[in-house]
């Protein structure tokens, strides 16, 4: 029999005060039994390099009220990743703290005015609270100080480190309970690498989000014809993804690249919002991925926007599909990922020798012309889960980002692990940005087969990604979306998916 106490998600886990779900057919989440076994496992970690006499509280600050610019207007809250990751808390303004020693695990709510009740809704009592995440015991940020002292650690555990991503520094909390030293070196590593290794639990939350995802990647290809605006395909994606799957947000910026467009890799930003009206014999492709309990999905498919691939898209096409396959096929435990970005490489180039835009050399030789990079001028895919490019890809222990070109996007280079979620994305892009002067340089344009190469810039790009899951034995997609070419056009002349 599934318990509350056993299963951490489900569809049928029973509804409890501690339940995260958003209505029927939506994944139930019991925030105790998911964070708990979470703070657990950084306990584990913790104890593990810390004496005895060295075990303090450690000390989290959650998310705080944002405003736009100097306005009373607030973005809706998103809490920040590590404090979701411990603590499940969806409010802003929280603090938490977890003792290494005795795992107790504490929640610090703000205190508001009785009046915000007129605005927000009834205010919930510290037992409520208390019940809602499931934690030993939850005291009011006013208190924190006091409450803290009492329980006498001798040192404060806080994050410090920088984002390998971003390049940003994840800082300690501004103000700390005062007189209690503070120590930066051991949590960051130690949480953030936990977050690397999904537990089953978060793999399901992201199965989730790909099943909601996926299913609105179909609805955006049943919906597509020629002369649709892009954004139209962006409001099909964020409307199923809430009304069908409770998915208040998208994961990222969504990119509904058309033709030429498709070539630009972050397309879909403030100064070219998805605007672009779709033409018969285009070719669309779709970045989209939604949200559901801070976790996400990142889904990428590709298609022509009449339904039906031309040779020249088909051929193309498939080499990407070629490079996913394989690469999803060689994924397992102990498989470098910078191997995966050579072999999905190998399979773009060779089907681009096929359709002639690459003549005068074998495979070895594009590849050592960097002409996968000129192609396919990102990495092959990066870990996923409250972040969209989640954290630990580059620890201190290495191994180090790679300097050639294209590897050097990578967001990771390390071994696959059971337990890691990533992204496979292979994608070839025909971007004028790069071909024009690639078709000077002395030694890529000797093998460029120049007014081939020149008929592709009107065809963009097609970029295919799945979400997948490193298991004991190999990897599993958590994606679900039409994908061979008779797929896609079945789904886009109004078939049923999944079939
Ligand atoms: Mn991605």
């Amino acid at each position: 029999m599934a318990t509350a106490q056993t299963h951490a998600v489900g569809l049928d886990i029973p509804i409890e005060a501690d339940t995260y779900h958003m209505g029927p057919g939506t994944l139930r989440i019991s925030r105790k039994a998911f964070h708990g076994k979470l703070r657990s496992r950084l306990l584990e970690r913790l104890q593990a390099v810390l004496p005895e006499d060295q075990r303090g509280l450690i000390f989290l600050e959650g998310g705080k009220e944002q405003h736009q610019y100097t306005s009373d207007g607030e973005p809706l809250f998103r809490q920040e990743a590590y404090m979701h990751y411990l603590f499940g808390v969806q409010e802003n303004d929280w603090f938490g703290a977890l003792c290494v020693k005795t795992g107790k695990s504490y929640l610090f709510a703000p205190r508001l005015p009785d009046s915000y009740a007129v605005w927000m809704g009834k205010l919930k009592s510290l037992e409520e609270w208390r019940a809602k995440y499931g934690v030993d015991a939850v005291h009011w940020v006013d208190e924190m100080a006091d409450v803290i002292r009492g329980l006498q650690p001798p040192c404060l555990h806080v994050l410090h480190g920088k984002n390998t991503d971003s390049g940003l520094d994840v800082l300690p909390p501004a103000a700390p309970p005062p007189g209690i030293p503070l120590e930066q070196q051991h949590l960051f590593p130690a949480l953030t690498e936990c977050r690397v290794f999904k537990t089953p639990e978060e793999v399901e939350v992201i199965r989730y989000a790909n099943a909601v995802g996926s299913a609105a990647h179909a609805a955006m290809m049943r919906s597509c014809r020629p002369g649709l605006m892009e954004y139209q395909l962006e409001a099909t994606f964020l409307h199923h993804c809430y009304s069908q799957g409770g998915c208040r947000s998208a994961m990222y910026t969504p990119i509904a690249a058309s033709g030429p467009n498709a070539a630009i890799l972050h397309y879909g930003h403030a100064g070219a919002p998805n605007d672009r009206q779709m033409c018969d014999g285009d070719l669309a492709l779709l970045d989209c991925g939604c949200e559901y309990y801070v976790y996400g999905s990142d889904i990428t498919t590709t298609w022509p926007v009449n339904g039906k691939f031309t040779p020249q898209q088909r051929g193309v096409y498939e080499a990407v599909m070629t490079a996913h396959r394989d690469v999803l096929a060689a994924m397992k435990p102990g498989v470098s990922w910078l191997s995966m970005q050579e072999l999905a490489y190998r399979r773009i180039l060779e089907g681009l020798a096929a359709a002639g835009l690459l003549a005068g050399g074998s495979v070895d030789d594009y590849l050592a012309a960097e002409l996968g990079a000129l192609f396919m001028p990102h990495g092959l895919g990066h870990f996923l889960g409250l972040n969209t490019h989640d954290v630990g890809g580059y620890p201190p222990a290495g191994p180090a980002r790679s300097a050639r070109p294209g590897f050097s996007r990578l967001r990771t280079a390390r071994l696959l692990q059971p337990g890691m979620v990533i992204t496979v994305e292979p994608g070839c892009y025909f971007n004028p940005v790069l071909l024009l002067p690639a078709l000077e340089d002395p030694v890529q344009s000797k093998y460029l087969v120049r007014d081939v190469v020149m008929s592709y810039l009107q065809l963009g790009g097609v970029r295919l990604e799945d979400n997948v899951v490193v298991t004991e034995g190999g990897a599993e997609s958590l994606t679900r979306v039409p994908r061979s070419v008779e797929e896609v056009e079945r789904v886009m002349a109004g078939g049923d998916w999944p079939q």
